[in-house]
């Protein structure tokens, strides 16, 4: 690669824990620049298109959106997290834009301060787990025994339920069995633990207590 590749990032932002994922598991040496988005500064605002991370710059360019960063930073790191068979790659690219889906309704799930609201998110929350659960193989990954670009895109999801579960009871992944063991699995990696910053857990639980919401109530000491 001919540029040291830069990702902005926002500490607790999922979309960009997606992109960290595939640059550590493809041991790319990187540089991390973290940004207030409350206060995002104003050479970020010049470059972020959406005024969203994550971004990444990529010598003079830049590039954004989660899912294409990924398939960038993977297709200059042969050899390809990709499944090679060209329509499960392209029913892992639809179920990669469902997870987004479901990390919006997480985060209302999770922030919003009304009850109601509350419940409807998680019941979008829970529908759309359930329909995840019909198409995962059941196997370690996502799609067999092999650590897939969907499992990368996945796990800052699988991640956030857990800490949902650890710091509040509430277990999202309770009637999935076969979502709870790809968490489990995805969770014991060592590029996924390293994908966070330390202390991330707690990070999380700090985010749930500062937005004030319904989540808030819930939380263990
Ligand atoms: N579709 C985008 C979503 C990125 C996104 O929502 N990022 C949030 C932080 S987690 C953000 O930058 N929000 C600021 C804003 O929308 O103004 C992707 O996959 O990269």
């Amino acid at each position: 690669m001919s540029h040291k590749l830069e990702l902005i990032s926002f500490t607790l932002c999922p979309f960009v824990q997606r992109a960290v994922i595939v640059l550590k598991k493809k041991n790319v040496d990187f540089d991390i620049t973290y940004i207030d988005l409350s206060n995002p500064p104003e050479w970020f605002k010049s470059i972020s298109p959406l005024g969203q991370v994550p971004v990444l710059k990529v010598g003079d360019e830049v590039l954004f959106e989660s899912s294409v960063i990924q398939e960038y930073v993977d297709e200059v790191t042969p050899p390809s997290l990709q499944p090679k068979d060209a329509l499960i790659k392209a029913k892992n690219r639809a179920w990669i834009s469902f997870g987004g889906d479901i990390l919006f309704a997480m985060h209302a799930m999770v922030t919003s301060k009304d009850e109601p609201v509350v419940n409807e998110k998680k019941a979008i929350v829970l529908q759309k787990l359930d329909q995840l659960e019909a198409v995962h193989s059941g196997q370690a990954y996502f799609n067999g025994e092999l650590f897939n670009m969907i499992d990368a895109a996945y796990t800052p999801m699988l991640m956030r339920l857990s800490f949902i579960k650890l710091h509040t009871g509430i277990d999202l992944l309770e009637n999935t069995p076969k979502l709870a063991k790809w968490t489990e699995n995805l969770l014991a990696l060592d590029f996924v633990q390293a994908s966070v910053v330390a202390g991330f857990s707690e990070m999380y639980k700090g985010m749930i207590t500062h937005m004030d919401g319904f989540f808030a109530t819930q939380l263990r000491d």
